[in-house]
């Protein structure tokens, strides 16, 4: 049986930061890529082939000044566009590759190839702003994708869930005012950026459309679920997403150097199958994951393919895992964002 889910993977993406000292490091894609070709995952998924978005699809999201900042490091040796966000020679195209990856993906989705699917791309996009880049992100790739999404498809509602450890601060800039998309973000908090409080909820015509779950250290894989099962299964249901992304970092794993969290690769299989859910209750299957963060390469590689396998159908989790999941405590956090959601969606 053909496969429906697609993978996008391109070795240009590995020559963003080659051979220059950085987390965001090349290595963190190579783990992922060698996991694909291992005998028991390769042939299960369609190759999904990226293209590179134009200046005039960049410019969806970001300032032309910004783009031409970027584009001027085209072949430079080494240039610091900001504290943590670097470029080498390639990063132009390979950054331009990783957002016309997700373009593909969700042509390949809306061509029927393939009803789900995986952005395998770096550098990583929630944290590149409409007119700078900010940790290790140049373009934002999944807030371009739903603008991609958008304009060539028609949809009008769009869920992007972001589970990195980090707050998207730049997918929740850019959809602001938005009545089209929902952004949803479970973050360390406070932490790196510094956004993504209770409190921020969008404004105008994008009032509700931003829910935002900050938290302390130390939540794992039963948390996240129950965040998810609680809070977003009613609020997508209400909304109803025509296609759903996933900003999915793997920071957020138990070992993970820059975090606090404990998710393991069980966990995110489980996160994995509420987006499959979601999907299947609303935007007939359609989801599209791409890789923000994660920064433990064992971690990552074991969390990706939990991810995958969760994808394609064979699961990593026993029916007792599950149950474990489902019977866990509902973390105080659950009923204060509740509290301040429920202005915008009554059934919580
Ligand atoms: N300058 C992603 O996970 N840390 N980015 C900054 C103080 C930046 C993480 C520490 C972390 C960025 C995609
Ligand atoms: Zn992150």
């Amino acid at each position: 049986m053909a496969s429906s889910t697609g993978v996008v993977c391109h070795d240009l993406y590995k020559q963003h930061l080659a051979s220059f000292p950085h987390v965001e490091s090349p290595e963190r894609l190579q783990v992922i890529y060698d996991m694909l070709d291992a005998a028991d995952m390769a042939g299960k998924f369609v190759a999904v082939s990226p293209r590179p978005a134009t200046h005039e699809e960049l410019a969806w999201v970001h300032s032309d000044a910004y783009i031409k900042r970027v584009a001027s490091t085209d072949g430079e040796a080494h240039v610091s566009l900001d504290p943590d966000t670097q470029t080498t020679p390639l990063s132009y195209q390979a950054a331009k590759l990783a957002v016309g990856g997700l373009f593909s993906l969700v042509d390949k989705i809306f061509d029927g190839t393939i009803k789900n699917g995986f952005a395998l791309v770096r550098p990583p996009g929630h944290h590149a702003e409409m007119d700078r880049a900010m940790g290790f992100c140049l373009f934002n790739n999944v807030a371009l994708g739903a603008r991609y999404a958008m304009k060539t498809y028609g949809l009008k509602n769009i869920l992007i869930v972001d589970w990195d450890l980090h707050h998207g601060n730049a997918t929740q800039h850019t959809f602001y005012t938005d009545s089209d998309v929902l952004y949803f973000s479970t973050h360390q908090f406070p932490h790196y950026p510094g956004t993504g409080s209770l409190k921020e909820v969008g404004h105008g015509d994008g009032m509700g459309l931003t829910v935002n779950v900050p938290l302390s250290p130390g939540y794992g894989d039963s948390d996240f679920f129950k965040i998810f099962e609680q809070i977003l299964g009613p609020i997508t249901s209400a909304f109803k997403p025509e296609l759903i992304f996933v900003s999915a970092g793997f920071d957020t794993y138990v070992a993970d150097p820059l975090g606090g969290m404990r998710v393991t690769p069980k966990g995110y299989a489980a996160m994995t199958r509420q987006m499959m859910d979601f999907a299947k209750t609303c935007a007939s299957e359609r989801l599209a994951i791409t890789l923000e963060g994660g920064y433990h390469l064992t971690g990552l590689r074991e969390s990706v393919r939990a991810v995958l396998k969760e994808l394609v159908g064979e699961s990593i989790l026993t029916a007792d895992d599950l149950e474990d999941f489902e019977k866990g405590a509902v973390p105080p956090i659950v009923k204060e964002v509740m509290q301040v959601q429920r202005a915008y969606w009554p059934l919580l």
